[in-house]
């Protein structure tokens, strides 16, 4: 991509409404654009981030075993009705009515709707278990949007959904979801944290937030700090296998929100060297629920034993567009964000130290090209702007590299490569710099 062509809407003021450091970094390197409170429109930067979250988000549930599909982001109130929550649910749910005075809704999750489809076409014990998700819009009308895509209104949502036949196989598909989310957030440059957590409107008695720790996150945390640096279980890992002991590994110690917080309970089973209590911000949340929607929407399977019983659920979540604040909250520093290479919206930033000048302009587009043909995706910067606002402008959007082209280095057959994360600075020779970006060897 040109930076010409390209739509970066960057900003040199600090945006007053923005309280915290990854909203401020995503309105200024022209990421998103509030639309209404809570709702923005991702701008092409943005953009480019969040599919490639969502990617890495499918990939591992793909991995796990779980089968995508899309959902509808508009239900029917009458299914909600079913469930006893179109009236539970309370002022969150977007309500709408339609020409006809149907009652609708917009989803502020699925469960009765992936109810609704499992029983239309599922009837005995060999129709299970059953893995499936979705990964689509969600709206709740939050009483505090805040911290730009931390606690929108609009967000981007996975949604998994399994049905089992009885307790012990819904341990199995909860467990495949615990291990898959481990992976995914070691993938997105995160170090997330299984947390004992409450259920909330969703119901049920299982359940696990996925926390990272950030002193800007909304929910107070209290774990052991050998939890933070356990690491994922891999991505080798057999999800047809026994996943007990990677769940087992992580929950053995301490680890719980402000809600489910016991202060006693974590004195006693955490040395105090070991005893964090902290902020973090939720980016998943799983859920085993047993019958709770099975029961009242009569989603029954034939048992071996000849007798119907409603199937076994749990829900998954993952927040695909908060995931975008919580990867700049961990990684950015005063200048800008310094993005992941697995999510990064460019592999690499070239700098036209003067554009115009057609040797300058013919080693960029050279460079870019074989950049391009290496599948880094390189972003060339070749606008007029000046060097210093060129370079303030790569750091804000943080590219992991930026190759640097200028007349006076290419005179002496030079290039200037920088890693955006720790500084350094690189000189080599324009065709090693290039092909040592296009291999991978600063990483
Ligand atoms: N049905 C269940 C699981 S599929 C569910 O809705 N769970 S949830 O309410 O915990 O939401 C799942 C994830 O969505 C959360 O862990 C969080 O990361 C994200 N999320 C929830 N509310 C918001 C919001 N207002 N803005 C951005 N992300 C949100």
């Amino acid at each position: 991509m040109r930076l010409s062509r390209f739509f970066l809407p960057v900003l040199k003021e600090v945006p007053g409404e923005a309280q915290i450091v990854s909203h401020r970094l995503m309105l200024r390197a022209g990421m998103i654009r509030q639309e209404a409170a809570g709702i923005y429109a991702w701008l092409p930067l943005g953009h480019r981030v969040l599919k490639k979250i969502e990617q890495i988000v499918r990939e591992e549930q793909d991995r796990a075993g779980a089968v995508e599909m899309l959902m509808p982001t508009l239900q029917l109130a009458d299914l909600w009705r079913e469930s006893g929550r179109y009236d539970a649910y309370g002022p969150e749910m977007l309500r709408i009515v339609d020409r006809h005075e149907r009652d609708l809704l917009y989803g502020p999750t699925n469960e009765e709707m992936i109810t609704e489809i499992f029983r239309a076409y599922s009837r005995s014990y060999k129709d299970l278990p059953k893995l499936l998700y979705h990964i689509q819009w969600k709206f709740r009308d939050e009483r505090r949007p805040r911290f730009g895509v931390m606690r929108g209104r609009e967000f981007l949502m996975k949604d998994a959904y399994s049905f089992d036949l009885d307790e012990a196989a819904a341990r199995m598909s909860y467990n495949k979801m615990f291990a898959a989310y481990l992976n995914t957030f070691q993938r997105l440059g995160l170090k997330a944290v299984p947390m004992r957590a409450d259920t909330g409107p969703i119901g049920g008695d299982l359940s696990h937030e996925f926390i990272i720790l950030a002193e800007t996150g909304e929910s107070e945390v209290f774990c052991d700090a050998r939890l933070v640096e356990m690491g994922a279980p891999g991505l080798d890992l057999d999800f047809d296998g026994d996943l007990q002991p990677v769940v087992d590994a992580r929950t053995a110690l301490y680890a719980a929100t402000d809600e489910m917080h016991d202060s006693a309970r974590f004195e006693a089973e955490t040395p105090a060297e070991h005893r964090v209590s902290a902020r973090g911000i939720e980016v998943g949340h799983i859920f085993y629920f047993g019958t709770k929607y099975s029961e009242p929407m009569k989603a029954v399977v034939t048992h071996p034993d000849g007798q119907d019983r409603p199937v076994h659920m749990g829900s998954y979540g993952v927040g695909v567009s908060r995931l975008m604040g919580a990867i700049i909250e961990a990684h950015h520093d005063e200048n800008g964000c310094i993005w992941p290479e697995s999510v990064a919206p460019f592999g690499v930033g070239i700098i036209n130290l003067k554009a115009g000048d057609a040797e300058t302009d013919q080693a960029c587009q050279d460079a870019y090209d074989a950049l391009t043909l290496a599948g880094k995706e390189p972003l060339l910067d070749d606008t007029d702007a000046r060097a210093g606002g060129k370079f303030a402008t790569m750091d804000l959007i943080g590219l992991p590299y930026q190759l640097v082209i200028g007349p006076r280095g290419l005179k002496e057959g030079k290039a200037e490569v920088k890693v955006r994360a720790t500084g350094e600075r690189h000189e080599l020779s324009l065709a090693d710099a290039v092909a040592r970006l296009a291999e991978g060897a600063f990483s």
